[in-house]
């Protein structure tokens, strides 16, 4: 795959960070007439040490809270000079700054249909900040703040669905993608790019830190997440599907479970463990049938 060199090399992500793969394919694909906001965050703090920067376009850091609204008024003022279009806007974040922290900017920057690219990078915690749970860490998953332990199988809760959420305020597109299909985040970039008004693109990107993986394990376990059916890939446009990525052959949830360190508790054959297992096969068969994602 071609690469422009957007979002230059030399930057403090961890290595194996599937966000700066994803990173560097959205930016690359939109090209240089774009103007990013990022939220705070991994991405935000190791791309833009001072007095250095890894962007090669235009760039600015806002606040967990209004990223969406800084990205909304980019969007105005570009419109007030008759550049957009010509100029794109694109909006990026954590799962943090995008489901908890900055959700309320980003519901209205969707309501009132501003042309805005809004990118959601989910590795499923707070990584930055020391790998606290977020409302998108997956059940069972030990974090600093749902460790798991003795009294403790790990996160509790089921994460929210942040594409629903998106696909419910009826915008023309909003799509999930993985770090583990490189082309076909890079053509839902540019379908996203294509279309007019609000875009959501929510990419699953494995962090070796917080996930406990080995870094050559990033893309494979981006792979297994859609094989399992834990991490369904679908595209809405008006709140409807118009397309979902079949899968020709479920992979086993363990397969994708057991290389990484926030789910070691698991397998340890007690009954609570067993249990968890279960309900998160169940997860994954709910997603298949619910979203039909086995190929016939
Ligand atoms: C309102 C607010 N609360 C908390 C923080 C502290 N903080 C900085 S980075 C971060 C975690 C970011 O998590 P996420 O958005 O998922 O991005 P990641 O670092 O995982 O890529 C937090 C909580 C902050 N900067 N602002
Ligand atoms: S902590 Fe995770 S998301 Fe953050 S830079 Fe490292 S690998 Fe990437």
């Amino acid at each position: 795959m071609k690469d422009n060199g957007l979002m230059a090399p030399g930057d403090a992500l961890c290595a194996g960070c599937g966000q700066a793969t994803a990173a560097r394919i959205v930016v690359d694909t939109a090209g240089p007439n774009t103007i990013l906001v990022n939220a705070t965050g991994c991405l935000e703090v190791s791309t833009s040490l001072f007095p250095t920067s890894s962007w090669e376009v235009p760039w600015i850091h806002s606040l967990f809270e209004n990223t969406a609204a800084v990205a909304a008024g980019v969007e105005a003022a570009l419109k007030y000079q008759d550049k957009l279009g010509e100029v794109k806007v694109i909006a990026q974040a954590g799962d943090g700054g995008t489901a908890d922290i900055g959700l309320q900017a980003l519901s209205g920057m969707w309501e009132r249909g501003h042309d805005v690219l809004y990118v959601c990078y989910d590795n499923s915690a707070y990584m930055n900040t020391g790998v606290q749970r977020s409302s998108l860490t997956p059940f069972g998953a030990s974090t600093s703040t749902s460790p798991s332990g003795s009294h403790s199988g790990g996160n509790p809760f089921r994460e929210k669905n942040m594409l629903k959420i998106a696909a419910a305020h009826h915008i023309p597109y909003a799509a999930s993608a993985s770090v583990g299909y490189p082309r076909d985040l890079r053509r839902k970039v540019k379908k996203a790019l294509s279309i007019k008004g609000p875009k959501y693109l929510h990419v699953l990107v494995p962090c070796p830190l917080g996930w406990r993986h080995e870094t050559r394990l990033t893309i494979k376990l981006g792979k297994l997440a859609v094989e399992t059916g834990l991490f369904p890939m679908v595209e809405y446009e008006y709140g409807e599907i118009t397309a979902v990525y079949k899968i020709k052959e479920i992979a086993e949830v363990e397969e994708y479970l057991k290389p990484q360190g926030r789910f070691a508790h698991l397998f340890d054959d007690s009954e609570k463990s067993l249990n968890q297992l279960e309900r998160i096969r169940d997860l994954a068969k709910y997603n298949i049938n619910y979203y039909g994602l086995l190929k016939e």
